[in-house]
């Protein structure tokens, strides 16, 4: 039996890869998530799954889980993960996005738990609007918001805590994650879920800029099969990998894609770019593709899956 914690894990991505985990009757899975951007529904109905609503920033509580449960694995996805909201609130999303990660390997150490594995998700915020493309693990990093100064410092915590006490470590740069179970309501959400949304209730879309700017849009099933991958590969361990798909697509191509598979009309609309808006980002994902995952779907392929 493998004991699994899963912060975040009522959330878009948590959620999806307790889905995944869920299928392995081995597998018994703690969520700990403050539902502040999950939804209890996300969760899969099942007596391996414990749900507990706390949050990570509930330090002491989060101690006395990882010290009483002994978990095999951990994967830390809980976070706020709005941009927007870590400009507006710094100090609280700090604490969320970088002191409850020190806090989880604080326990760890101070305890000698024996984890098997700690994934950590930061995410391609890191590398800002530098010009170098397509980004590698080793381009320059300029986070440019205190959500990405703390993705990179955590992640920096949790690569560095495993070589200096020897505790199993790996972390991520998700690059557009979309699917089923993105949240749409903030205009911060991932653009796809706001389109989605759009043609769903038949209103018209907004695209900040030209629509030629371009991204790495990665399909959730390829995200939650990386990261399984990465946390139960043993030779990927103090390492950072991108998860993408090394592809780019310009919003106006994926717009295209969508309103042809939805037989959509709904009219688009031009506005000003978006201030900090970032124009192009796509990954370069070899180390993922030498650590042995390869991406499956394409995003033609994964808009299809998505939208059906
Ligand atoms: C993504 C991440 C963000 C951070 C950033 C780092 C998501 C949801 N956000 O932001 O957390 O990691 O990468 O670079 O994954 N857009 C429209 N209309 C809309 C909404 C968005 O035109 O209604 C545009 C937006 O201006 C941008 C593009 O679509 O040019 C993608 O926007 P996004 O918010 O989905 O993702 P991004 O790359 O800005």
């Amino acid at each position: 039996m493998k004991k699994i914690l899963v912060t975040g894990g009522a959330g878009f991505i948590g959620s999806s890869l307790v889905d995944e985990l869920i299928k392995d009757e081995g597998n018994r899975i703690t969520i700990v998530d403050d539902l502040s951007m999950g939804k209890r529904d996300n969760i899969p109905k099942s007596d391996r799954i414990t749900f507990y609503e706390k949050s990570v920033c509930d330090y002491e509580y989060m101690q006395e889980l990882l010290i009483n449960e002994k978990f095999n694995y951990i994967y830390h996805l809980a976070a706020v993960a709005s941009v927007a909201d870590s400009i507006e609130r710094p100090a609280y999303t700090h604490q969320v996005n970088l002191e409850s990660t020190l806090n989880i390997l604080e326990t760890v150490r101070i305890n000698k738990l024996a984890i098997t594995k700690m994934l950590f998700s930061s995410s391609a915020a890191v590398y800002g609007d530098d010009p170098t493309l397509p980004k590698k693990e080793i381009s320059p990093i300029k986070p440019k918001t205190p959500y990405a100064i703390d993705k990179y410092a955590s992640e920096q915590f949790v690569l560095r805590y495993g070589e200096l006490y020897d505790i199993q470590t790996v972390a991520v740069r998700f690059f557009n994650v979309y699917g089923p179970k993105q949240n749409p309501k903030s205009p911060y959400s991932g653009v796809l879920s706001i389109l989605k949304d759009s043609i769903d209730n038949n209103r018209s879309f907004k695209v900040f800029g030209d629509g030629e700017q371009y991204r790495d849009f990665v399909f959730i099933n390829d995200v939650v099969g990386a990261i399984i991958h990465l946390a139960t590969s043993s030779k990927c361990v103090h390492e950072v990998y991108n998860v993408g798909t090394g592809k780019r697509t310009s919003l106006n191509n994926v717009i295209k894609d969508f309103k042809e598979i939805l037989s959509s009309n709904i009219p688009i609309e031009y506005a000003n770019s978006r201030t900090g808006d970032i124009k192009y980002s796509y990954a370069d994902i070899q180390k993922l593709l030498d650590s042995g995952y390869t991406p499956k779907y394409s995003v033609t392929q994964g808009l299809r899956l998505y939208l059906k």
